[in-house]
């Protein structure tokens, strides 16, 4: 095999993690475990047998491990020090992008010394992508931790096509506008030939952002800008397009696995063990403050309490996955679910009855798709959502026909998924209503929306999402420059 200093490839991929997780047995020995998601499954998809980087994060504090091989894809570990996964990783990107990306649902934090470390960080990331894109290499950049790569990388190599795609929402310049850095992140992302949101709002923001913050030129979904010329990070004229690509699932992939025995047997088995109750609530979220757990919490508390639903007959479960737990607002959030589900079930449980099933834990695949397969009603309610996996996940798992979508008008997700029966989470009353109406209206009705639902996203899989951003990216307008000769 040829040295990995020597390897260079025409497809890049840039995101915070790699795609797999390190385990170290007790003698020593490590192995690296793919970690199962869908972006994995898509980078796939448009490989079509040819051989790609990912550069990220291999998830723990220290050097990087040796780049290595998993298939196709040639893994490029990132080495973060402790510092870097305090300053850059928790601070600036969980406690200051994270709230302010979500409507400030609690208030980010601005510190000087998170910035640095997310421009620190980011140039790593920028060096690594450099050292394995080959000459005129796309290079697909992942997520809100990554935004001053594409232009850090655009100043050191201009025969590179860039794209980048952001998993959550991008704030109005209304909330952007409070970020001390917001220029300079702006002048980031504009290293990029094409952004892709989840929403067209997002996108939308992004343009009223360029405008009102740089004073860039907009024409439909295309910024101009003339640049600074002041040295500084992305300075001369830059040309971008914006749009909206919804990300999704890999629905036949998910389909088969949930319709597999194993999993039915698994879903009668988790029913039989709630006293097979007449309905199923459910909830699956990480534990964050973004996914409304705790209004509806709120709204199952009333309805118990209004005597709309009782145990055994009616039962709730929620997942909370845990998550960020080292970040402070999101240590309060846990005390108050689960001081929350406590008070719910000492009012409202029997010997033997739960209210309220809570778990804090993370799961297999196969035990994600049998709870699906229990749910007769699905609560996906969070107060603002980039997508939501979960909600797509679950009309694919219940291929059955039965079951019913509850979701959020604040998720990505319901731009696309008008048949769910769609709710405000912030109006506790409504919530409670479309709950009772998600649980009691004809299941023929109900049969005909979970339908709808599930063509959607059989029709805009996992895969057609990264055609249609890799497509995007390669008309984008912006021309990449020959590659200046390097000394080797
Ligand atoms: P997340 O905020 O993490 O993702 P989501 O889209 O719901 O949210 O994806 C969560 C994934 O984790 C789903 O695949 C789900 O099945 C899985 N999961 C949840 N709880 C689990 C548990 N207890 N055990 C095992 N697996 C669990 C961010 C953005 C979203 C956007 C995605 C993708 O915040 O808005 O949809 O990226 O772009």
């Amino acid at each position: 095999m040829v040295s990995s200093a020597a390897r260079t490839f025409d497809l890049v991929i840039a995101a915070n993690r790699l795609p797999v997780d390190r385990s170290v047995s007790p003698d020593g020995t490590v192995t690296w475990r793919t970690s199962p998601g869908g972006l994995v499954t898509a980078m796939e998809s448009v490989m079509h047998e040819r051989e790609a980087a990912w550069v990220g994060w291999a998830g723990f504090p220290g050097e990087a491990p040796d780049p290595f091989d998993d298939g196709l894809l040639r893994l490029h570990p990132v080495g973060l020090t402790a510092e870097d996964v305090t300053d850059f990783y928790e601070g600036f990107s969980n406690d200051t992008l994270w709230p302010l990306y979500h409507d400030v649902i609690v208030p980010p934090t601005y510190h000087r010394s998170w910035w640095h470390a997310y421009r620190r960080v980011n140039e790593k990331f920028t060096e690594a992508v450099a050292e394995v894109a080959a000459e005129g290499a796309t290079v697909w950049v992942h997520d809100y931790q990554l935004q001053l790569v594409p232009a850090m990388l655009r100043d050191r190599r201009p025969d590179l096509r860039i794209g980048w795609f952001n998993h959550i929402p991008f704030p109005p310049v209304e909330l952007f506008a409070q970020l001390p850095w917001r220029a300079m992140l702006l002048r980031g992302l504009l290293g990029a030939d094409f952004l892709g949101f989840q929403r067209p709002d997002d996108a939308r923001n992004f343009l009223r952002g360029c405008r009102s913050v740089l004073g860039a030129s907009v024409k439909g979904d295309v910024v101009t800008w003339q640049g600074a010329d002041d040295g500084r990070l992305g300075a001369g004229r830059r040309v971008a397009r914006a749009g909206s690509v919804p990300i999704s699932i890999d629905a036949e992939g998910f389909r088969k696995l949930a319709d597999s025995p194993g999993v039915r047997a698994r879903a009668t088995e988790i029913r039989a063990s709630l006293g097979n109750p007449e309905v199923v609530l459910l909830g699956v979220d990480r534990l964050d403050y973004t996914k409304g757990i705790r209004h509806r919490l709120r709204a199952i508390e009333e309805l118990l309490a209004d005597g709309e639903i009782a145990p055994p007959q009616v039962t709730f479960v929620q997942v909370a996955t845990p998550s960020r737990e080292r970040v402070e607002a999101y240590r309060t959030l846990r005390e108050q679910i689960e001081a929350t589900v406590g008070r719910i079930n000492g009012d409202f449980s029997h010997l033997g009855d739960t209210a309220v099933h809570y778990l804090h834990q993370s799961y297999g695949r196969e035990e994600m798709a049998a709870l699906f397969k229990v749910a007769d009603v699905m609560l996906v309610t969070p107060l603002r959502d980039g997508m939501n996996l979960v909600a797509k996940e679950y009309v694919t798992a219940r291929h059955d026909g039965g079951g019913a979508l509850v979701l959020s008008e604040f998720t990505g997700a319901a731009e696309e998924m008008r048949s769910a029966y769609l709710c405000n989470p912030h109006d506790i009353a409504g919530l409670k209503e479309t709950i009772l109406r998600a649980i009691r209206d004809d299941p023929a009705l109900k049969r005909r929306r979970m339908a709808s639902l599930r063509r959607r996203v059989r029709r805009h899989d996992v895969q057609t999402w990264a055609e249609a951003f890799l497509t995007a990216l390669d008309a984008a307008p912006g021309k990449p420059a020959v590659r200046k000769e390097v000394s080797s």
